[in-house]
């Protein structure tokens, strides 16, 4: 049953982005004859206040437009082409429900592997009625570790995950280091925040490869190589140890492994650190300087540091100066990572324990598609997720997305890339067609969207699609919820009775300490003893050569390039990428492009063992000298090759949390 629209069709609506964003943004939704005709900035969130970002802008032409899946459709022609025909709700989900019947009773529910990162990324959409049945079922487990498991990781590690130095407070602090991170595209609404900083007189520094929006108006810009922040971070502890600005009396009282930290950036002078880094040994040394005499002073670390065989450890090392260098118990001062965890919401609804089952690393995607593993995937649920075009080893996951005997479900808003290799493909509604959270992680904000518009065609939520799963597998239970509407009211039963009732009545909870929380003051690390784990050691052992360990390059002479994907301001992770946009383009620097005899426009082929990619060349300083870039989230259809940088990734792990590598690709670039 299509749920009715809850707004009048001649109306203005408010809601909430839940999208994989940090800014959390509320909505002002703009219909005429039950369309959505235009989508502004809402007014409930402080934070974001009145603007949004132009992709969101353009949403309408997503959830009307050409690519959107209107109907389930049944596999009718090769895999991988495309070809459907039209199926009844009735018939795919008999279909799907028999395949995995007969692949568990054939070889053990373990051969099923659902697929999922974020989608729209709100808490109906993932981790409810999906878990509910893939639980029960008993499938294979999903390590989600695409993004954000180093950084994630060590914030857990040494923090516990304590909740971060929020937007409003940036104006507050005198120094802020923006470390791999692009708030001009990656989180809008922290930009004024910086600027008002500035005007008040706060110096602010940039670590990132390419000179960023940010980076141009910062006052100091290191151009750091890609994989190489934790010894910049070392050397900053150094001085900070060595100089005698440690804060003692801080690191007694509150943390522990503070002399594993300073023997491990003990030998990261500032010479041996730029001799690594590709900075500047007297650039280090003036924020090293900076960072030890100026407070309040603030670290925002994101994730671009995050995507290589150190990200975990650069992490860490960032992440501990304001530990060292006693920068709490001040607004402004301390660290900004994902606020994802600072409302401590438990997921109560979940009351299925989770199997003992297999646990497959999404990045190793491709080879267990491919390769041999005990229990081989033989079904293959895939929803809120993109993998032909945005996890690691494209070549393989396609190799492997083609297996005649693979049985393939795409749920999907719109006809992705991986929704072309489906056997069976869903019609998924999207968050203006359902309810869903927003809980942003950059400020903190919780807001309860909901549907504005009729599902468009055949489109069903994510919730209402696996109930149904759950009744024709024979799984489902009385007291479960039956469709989407009695999840979102199952949700707000489970949450702490101030946020559920606040919820209920205005669509927005308050967060606690005014959304401002002063870290030290109000907020302390979530670890068993209360304190700052500088070398926690289940970290010190999982990572390969030890925590704060700097591992090198990957490259071989043959690929002496750094190839980075970094958010765009086009899409968000692929999402979006279905609508038009300028050709894809592949920035390096003037003087690899010299020696290659390549010109602003010219055609590229970036490439190494793994596959090979075509774009245009845009010659320019802004990326540093042996790193060239590309955005993330392109299309095949974008490239006139087919393929996407993913193709040129390595499926090798970071060194905690198993996270992804999209920065330790090694390339070389020709003309043509
Ligand atoms: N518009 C838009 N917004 C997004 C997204 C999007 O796709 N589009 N994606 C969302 C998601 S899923 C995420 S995870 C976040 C990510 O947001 P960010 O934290 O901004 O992450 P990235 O865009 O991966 O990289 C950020 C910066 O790190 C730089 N970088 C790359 N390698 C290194 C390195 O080794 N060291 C250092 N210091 N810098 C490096 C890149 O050049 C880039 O400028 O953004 C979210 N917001
Ligand atoms: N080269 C390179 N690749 C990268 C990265 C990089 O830095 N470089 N970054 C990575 C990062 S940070 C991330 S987070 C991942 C993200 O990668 P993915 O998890 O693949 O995310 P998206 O590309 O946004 O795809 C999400 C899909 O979910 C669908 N969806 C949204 N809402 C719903 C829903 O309610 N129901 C259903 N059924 N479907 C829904 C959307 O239509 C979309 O097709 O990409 C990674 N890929
Ligand atoms: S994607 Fe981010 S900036 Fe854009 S509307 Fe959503 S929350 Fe706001
Ligand atoms: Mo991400």
């Amino acid at each position: 049953m299509p749920r009715p629209a809850i707004a009048p069709p001649e109306s203005t609506v408010n809601t909430a982005c839940p999208l994989d964003c940090p800014d959390g943004c509320s909505l002002t939704v703009h219909l005429r004859g039950g369309r959505i005709t235009r989508i502004d900035g809402g007014t409930d969130n402080p934070v974001t206040h009145g603007y949004i970002c132009a992709k969101v802008r353009r949403f309408a032409d997503r959830i009307y437009g050409d690519d959107r899946v209107l109907h389930p459709a049944i596999r009718n022609g090769a895999k991988g082409r495309g070809r459907f025909r039209r199926a009844t709700w009735e018939e795919a989900l008999d279909l799907i429900a028999r395949r995995f019947r007969e692949t568990a009773d054939a070889h053990g529910a373990e051969a099923i592997l659902p697929f999922c990162y974020g989608g729209s990324n709100g808490m109906l959409t993932q981790d409810f009625m999906d878990a509910v049945l893939f639980r029960r079922l008993g499938t294979s487990r999903l390590l989600r570790s695409v993004c954000a498991a180093p950084t994630g990781a060590a914030n857990m590690g040494l923090y516990g995950k304590m909740a971060s130095v929020v937007y409003q407070d940036y104006p507050d602090a005198r120094l802020i280091l923006v470390w791999g991170v692009n708030p001009g595209v990656s989180g809008i609404h922290l930009m004024p925040y910086l600027k008002d900083a500035r005007d008040r007189g706060a110096t602010i520094v940039v670590i990132d490869p390419r000179a960023t929006s940010i980076a141009r108006q910062a006052d100091l810009y290191l151009p750091v190589r890609p994989g190489t922040d934790v010894v910049v971070a070392l050397a900053i502890h150094r001085h900070l140890f060595e100089g005698g600005f440690a804060d003692q009396a801080f690191l007694d009282a509150h943390t522990t492994g503070a002399s594993a930290l300073r023997e491990r950036a003990q030998p990261w002078t500032f010479e041996r650190a730029a001799a690594v880094s590709g900075v500047d040994a007297d650039l280090i040394r003036r924020v090293a300087d900076l960072y030890a005499r100026t407070s309040p002073a603030l670290v925002k670390c994101g994730w671009g540091l995050e995507r290589n065989r150190n990200g975990g450890s650069a992490a860490a090392a960032v992440l501990a100066l304001p530990a060292v260098g006693g920068k709490f118990g001040v607004r402004g001062g301390g660290y900004t990572m994902s606020n994802s965890a600072s409302w401590q919401l438990t997921r109560p609804w979940l009351k299925d324990q989770e199997p003992a089952t297999r646990v497959v690393n999404m990045n190793h995607l491709g080879r267990v598609l491919t390769g041999e593993t005990d229990t081989p995937v033989r079904a293959l649920f895939v929803y809120n997720c993109n993998p032909a075009v945005t996890m690691p080893d494209q070549a393989r996951v396609l190799a492997g997305l083609e297996r005649e005997d693979l049985f393939t479900v795409v749920f999907d808003q719109v006809l992705t890339d991986t929704a072309l290799y489906a056997d069976v493909l869903l019609p998924a509604t999207t968050f203006f067609e359902h309810y869903d959270y927003s809980k942003a992680y950059g400020p903190m904000s919780l807001q309860l969207g909901r549907p504005v518009i009729e599902p468009v065609g055949e489109s069903r939520s994510n919730n209402d699609v696996f109930a149904e799963l759950l009744r024709r597998l024979d799984l489902a239970r009385d007291d479960d919820p039956a469709d989407d509407l009695d999840a979102m009211l199952a949700s707000l039963a489970g949450m702490p009775e101030q946020i559920g009732n606040e919820l209920r009545e205005t669509w927005r909870a308050t967060p606690p300490y005014d959304g401002r929380p002063i870290q030290f003051v109000d907020v302390f690390p979530l670890t068993g003893d209360g304190k700052v784990h500088l070398c926690p050691s289940h970290l010190d052992e999982e990572a390969p050569e030890g925590l704060y360990a700097f591992r090198a390059e990957p490259g071989t002479a043959d690929y002496p390039l750094a190839l980075i994907s970094p958010a765009s301001d086009r899409t968000i992770s692929s999402t979006l990428g279905e609508l038009s946009r300028p050709a894809i383009v592949l920035e390096i620097n003037p003087q690899d492009a010299l020696a290659r005899n390549i010109e602003d426009g010219d055609e590229v082929t970036v490439f190494n063992s793994q596959g090979e990619v075509k774009l245009k060349a845009r010659v320019t300083a802004l990326v540093r000298p042996g790193t060239v870039s590309t955005p993330k989230g392109v299309w095949r259809r974008h490239t006139s090759s087919g393929w996407t940088s993913n193709v040129l990734v390595p499926d090798s792990l970071s060194d905690l949390g198993a996270g992804a590598c999209f920065n330790d690709a090694r390339v070389n670039v020709k003309k043509g």
